[in-house]
């Protein structure tokens, strides 16, 4: 009994020290997994995005949990991109995979913008969080020109 329960709890630190192209069980789940990650990171991003652009009222404390939820989720959808997933969607370029370093400089750069969106949420101010918008937005269209087929 002892015996198994030392098996699980080994079995459980591999777990969590397996690298990320360990985490998926196949190449489709790894594909699933950063889809959702940019989809709920687009959805609460929109969310900013009706607010600063004046189809929904500006409202601090809302703009906050999207701006914190943007960031949180920002840093996900990166360790779907396994080498094995390759060709699986039409929508990723092959030159994420032959770019690694340009690939994660991108990544990097939305992570950072992301967490300025949190910091400008928190001012309270609208202005702020425009500008933080926008620059966020940028870091999403920047990969998305350089490594998502349209
Ligand atoms: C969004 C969203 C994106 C980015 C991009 C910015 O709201 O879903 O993918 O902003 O359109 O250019």
């Amino acid at each position: 009994m002892k015996f198994i329960a030392s098996l699980a709890i080994a079995a459980a630190a591999c777990a969590v020290a397996a690298p990320a192209s360990a985490q998926f069980a196949k190449p489709e789940d790894a594909v699933k997994y950063r889809q959702s990650a940019l989809f709920v990171m687009s959805q609460h991003f929109g969310r900013i995005g009706a607010m600063v652009n004046g189809r929904a009222p500006y409202d601090a404390k809302s703009a906050l949990e999207n701006a914190e939820t943007v960031e949180n989720m920002s840093h996900l959808p990166w360790a779907g991109f396994v080498p094995a997933s390759e060709g699986i969607s039409q929508k990723a370029k092959a030159d994420i995979w032959k770019e690694q370093v340009k690939f994660k400089e991108h990544n990097e750069k939305l992570m950072g913008e992301t967490s300025k969106l949190v910091a400008a949420a928190k001012t309270n101010n609208l202005d702020n969080l425009k500008t933080a918008f926008g620059q966020t937005a940028a870091a999403c269209k920047a990969c998305h020109d350089n490594f998502r087929n349209n």
